[in-house]
């Protein structure tokens, strides 16, 4: 099986999902998180820094942390593989979902319309507890993190931690995607994470599900292909 039979399915889809992971973004310059050598958790433990219990032990730290990513994210640009994807859903309007497990906004900020952000977005920030009068009527103070002046409700990133529900109709809307998909493009994840990496074992029996990734993942066993290429250089081979 080759790059171009897998175009082919693609062109013939009435309805394909998108499933995107770190890997996606790995060419524009953004740090994925399993990687050995470059992963973001090569250097540190996600039970120190992604789960509600970190930030409420050190929530300047894990702020920190996020503003330095934030950072460094607003600095890169959507590579050929987001740009790629963006340009079938604008020629091929309805066809193409994008379910992201990416906070980075890069395909967004490439032109996709209607990204189910899964696990949120990086740029924005939320109240850590339910917000209270006095939280929505004065700006929050500055600092690291941000607090409310009166009751000391912290500023967190708006993204989902370990243990913290998806938001419900982001994730009920790429179930829906999948089980109405024909083909499903796995694209840069390493599928251990869940619920989201449940969505590519969601498709229908005979839907094609294929794993682009330039090393083995969990869900390649799920796949009725495996393209071993990035995707930065494979999704403009399938999709323009
Ligand atoms: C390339 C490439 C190139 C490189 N081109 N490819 C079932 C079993 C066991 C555990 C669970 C379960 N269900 C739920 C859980 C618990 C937990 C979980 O999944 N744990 C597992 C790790 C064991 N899940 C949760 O806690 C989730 N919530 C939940 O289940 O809630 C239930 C609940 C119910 C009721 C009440 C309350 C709760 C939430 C998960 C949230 C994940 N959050 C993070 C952090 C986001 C914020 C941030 O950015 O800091 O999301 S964790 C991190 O992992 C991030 C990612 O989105 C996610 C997935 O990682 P991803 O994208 O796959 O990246 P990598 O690095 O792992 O892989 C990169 C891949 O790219 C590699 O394969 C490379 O080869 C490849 N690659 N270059 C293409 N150029």
């Amino acid at each position: 099986m080759s790059v171009g039979a897998v175009r082919g399915w693609v062109q013939a889809a009435r309805r394909i999902l998108v499933l995107s992971g770190a890997g996606m973004s790995a060419e524009s310059g953004v740090p994925t998180f399993r990687d050995a050598q470059t992963g973001l958790w090569a250097n540190f433990r996600p039970e120190d820094l992604a789960t509600e219990d970190a930030f409420r032990r050190n929530p300047q730290q894990v702020w920190d942390w996020y503003a330095m990513r934030r950072e460094a994210i607003a600095q890169v640009q959507p590579n050929a593989g987001h740009l790629a994807i963006a340009r079938f859903q604008q020629a091929h309007p309805g066809r193409l979902t994008v379910a992201t497990q990416n906070v980075d906004g890069l395909h967004q900020r490439a032109g996709s319309p209607g990204v189910l952000a899964l696990h949120g977005n990086i740029a924005e920030d939320r109240w850590l507890e339910t917000p209270r009068s006095c939280c929505r009527s004065d700006p929050p103070l500055p600092g690291h993190p941000p607090r409310c002046a009166t009751c000391g409700n912290l500023r967190r990133p708006a993204v989902v931690w370990f243990g913290e529900m998806l938001p419900v109709a982001v994730l009920a809307a790429a179930e829906h995607a999948a089980r109405e998909a024909d083909v499903v493009l796995v694209v840069g994840t390493s599928g251990v994470v869940y619920p989201a990496a449940g969505l590519a074992r969601m498709a229908p029996a005979q839907a094609r599900v294929v794993v682009i990734n330039p090393h083995a993942s969990d869900l390649d066993d799920a796949a009725r292909e495996v393209l071993r290429g990035t995707a930065a250089t494979v999704l403009p081979a399938l999709l323009d």
